[in-house]
């Protein structure tokens, strides 16, 4: 089983956070200056084993995002990492006690202007002293980096997993999220959840090999926050090659994007019967595959409706959606015979592959 395609796999090893004057790094950078007595760990590698990515952290075997509709398999056994925590049982066991890391993680998901399928996480761990409160030391920690990223005076509170279901990861305890009211250009303030974090599994501890002793670890996606510090509009500008993007960006500084003149967009629409082998991410999967050159801005549901044929028993309801496919390239203009080919083939396959029956 692989279900990695060359849109992907061309991403892996072009490590980002190691491009010297690119956003990315940028970040990186001023992440890991906060954690100055950590041990700066880079794992450029992103493949793992699954025992890596999921067991070992305790996700259950039945989870969704285990689900090769969910998460890229190389083989059977091996995936590309979805999360950086994937490494926190390897890194604790080779000694490291107190670490911060970066790296691209991948995960299928959505195509919208802050979904991708490949972006950066940074994720800490730090062994506490048994003379410590671990809940203590993580907040006190986190409130410090907020400050450090936002400025003093920026508003943010820790979201509990007591009060919100939502703030839930299987390999911690006492978690926590913190949001953020970011302070934009227009003097309004737009929430953002910047990190989740929490007090590491007693089980964990133990197959590390500190039983009894507490650590608590964190993980934070890089690209959202980039875009709110670099004014950055759309996600996939982290990865052109444009010099109109790459030249704005200087090491250490922190400066606002200058839009350069955007390409006009193409609206394409699919509409088609759903079958029991329809799933929305497949057909991401799908469309990205046929959309060389990332020239794909976005997939929206724009119409759903269901009907009943109750002519003739038994009765058989049928499920028709409609997508509204917006093309664009970022660096030139899209020609129409350019675009109908790419669609034909993505119809195409839409039917041999998901079997809809289109309208
Ligand atoms: C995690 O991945 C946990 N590993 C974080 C963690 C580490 C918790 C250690 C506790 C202890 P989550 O799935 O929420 O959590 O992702 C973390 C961040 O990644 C999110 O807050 C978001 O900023 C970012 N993110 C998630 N999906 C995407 C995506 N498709 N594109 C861009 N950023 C994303
Ligand atoms: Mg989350």
């Amino acid at each position: 089983m692989n279900n990695v395609s060359k849109t992907i796999t061309d991403k892996i090893g072009v490590c980002l956070y190691t491009k010297h004057g690119h956003p990315i790094k940028i970040i990186r950078d001023k992440i890991f200056s906060y954690f100055g007595n950590f041990t700066h760990l880079n794992i450029y590698d992103p493949v793992v084993p699954v025992y890596d990515n999921f067991d070992s952290l305790l996700i259950p075997k039945e989870h969704v995002s285990r689900k090769p509709t969910d998460t890229y398999y190389i083989d059977d056994a091996h995936v590309l990492r979805t999360h950086m925590t994937a490494h926190l049982v390897s890194s604790v066991k080779k000694g490291y006690e107190k670490y911060i890391t970066c790296g691209d993680v991948y995960r299928k998901d959505a195509i919208d202007a802050t979904h991708y399928p490949v972006f950066h996480q940074a994720d800490g761990f730090c062994l506490v002293a048994d003379s410590e409160d671990v809940e203590q030391h993580l907040r006190t920690t986190l409130a410090g980096f907020i400050k450090y990223l936002f400025g003093d005076d920026c508003p943010y509170r820790f979201l509990e997993d007591k009060d919100n279901p939502d703030v839930y990861f299987p390999f911690t305890y006492n978690s926590v999220e913190v949001e953020v009211q970011f302070k934009q250009e227009d003097g309004s303030y737009k929430p953002i959840e910047v990190l989740g974090a929490g007090t590491v599994q007693p089980k964990i501890m133990e197959e590390i090999g500190l039983p009894g002793r507490k650590a608590w670890a964190f993980g934070m996606g890089l690209e959202r926050l980039a875009m709110l510090f670099f004014q950055i509009p759309d996600i996939r500008l982290f990865w052109s090659n444009d010099i109109r993007f790459l030249e704005q960006f200087e090491d250490g500084k922190i400066t606002a994007f200058v839009p350069y003149s955007k390409h006009p967009p193409c609206y394409k629409d699919v509409s088609f019967w759903i079958s029991p082998a329809f799933n929305y991410n497949d057909m991401c999967n799908i469309i990205r595959q046929e959309a060389q050159d990332d020239v794909i801005e976005s997939v929206m549901l724009k119409d759903r409706f269901c009907t009943t044929f109750d002519s003739l028993p038994p009765v058989i309801a049928k499920e028709s959606h409609c997508y509204r496919i917006t093309y664009r390239h970022n660096s030139r203009t899209l020609t129409n015979p350019e675009i109908n080919s790419i669609q034909e083939k993505i119809r195409a396959r839409l039917v041999s592959e998901l079997k809809v029956q289109l309208r």
